[in-house]
């Protein structure tokens, strides 16, 4: 049989919209957010898609989206499960910085490379305001290892710490064992880290890939849990609207 898995990028953050790097700053949905979440979930209902269980970051744009979403298809009782190996990449230094002022400080060409080079760590955080009890509590009440808290997170290293976790618990566990239908609500980072992994792209290719905010996404899988075809958007126009948007954020005054 055909199992899905259903992932999404939060509707559009209050930062997303005056053109700030979030990371793991916990920033509110703005209005026009909560209307792409809303119509995230009309998607679903649109193409009868019914998720069994919900995962979402520990960022309440994440947790804001899917939450808006299960009330859309009257779905509020499926269990939801927070976790930070689905919060976005860490921005560093970056975090709270207007992406034109960081365009205009470091050039076209850096700027490029820190948003979207595989490797590219950005400039570490001193003092991070968005780390916070949730992640310094302990590991078995969902912290994150003493001195493994992350200062600033290349790709590669976001790839590290969450795609384990969704092979294990997404895939093998609620997937394939339990043969469920789970939405997992999360960041552009790591969107584009699971499009990387599923559909095998190379370290180069995945820096043209950007992920639109409210727009779903399908991967399809085999009883193996090998992917079948292509990833696609429930709504491929608004995708690749939102798509071009963020791939020209920060190049001029918007
Ligand atoms: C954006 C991604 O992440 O920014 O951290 O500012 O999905 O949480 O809004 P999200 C951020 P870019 O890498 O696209 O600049």
């Amino acid at each position: 049989m055909t199992h899905k898995l259903i992932v999404l990028r939060h509707g559009e953050s209050q930062w997303n919209r005056d053109h700030k790097f979030c990371g793991w700053m916990d920033i509110p949905l703005s209005e026009k957010g909560e209307r792409e979440a809303a119509h995230a979930g009309d998607l679903l209902d649109q193409h009868n898609i019914k998720p069994d269980v919900m995962y979402t970051s520990l960022l309440q744009r994440s947790v804001k989206t899917g939450q808006i979403m299960l009330e859309k298809t009257s779905r509020m009782w499926v269990s939801h499960h927070k976790t930070w190996r689905l919060n976005e990449r860490h921005y560093g230094a970056f975090q709270g910085c207007n992406k034109n002022e960081v365009f205009e400080k470091y050039g076209k060409e850096n700027y490029q490379y820190y948003r979207r080079d595989f490797s590219a760590i950005p400039p570490l955080a001193e003092n991070d305001p968005s780390i916070d009890e949730r992640y310094l509590r302990s590991v078995e009440n969902g912290g994150i290892e003493p001195g493994h808290i992350p200062r600033g997170e290349s790709l590669k290293l976001t790839m590290e710490r969450m795609i384990p976790y969704v092979m294990k618990e997404v895939v093998q566990r609620e997937m394939l064992e339990k043969n469920r239908v789970v939405l997992l609500v999360t960041h552009g980072s790591i969107v584009r880290s699971l499009i990387k992994h599923f559909g095998g792209v190379s370290d180069a290719d995945i820096s043209k890939i950007n992920a639109p905010t409210g727009v779903p996404l399908v991967f399809e899988f085999d009883d193996s849990g090998t992917p079948i075809g292509d990833y696609y958007y429930l709504d491929e126009e608004l995708a690749k609207k939102g798509m071009d948007k963020v791939a020209m954020e920060g190049h001029s005054k918007m």
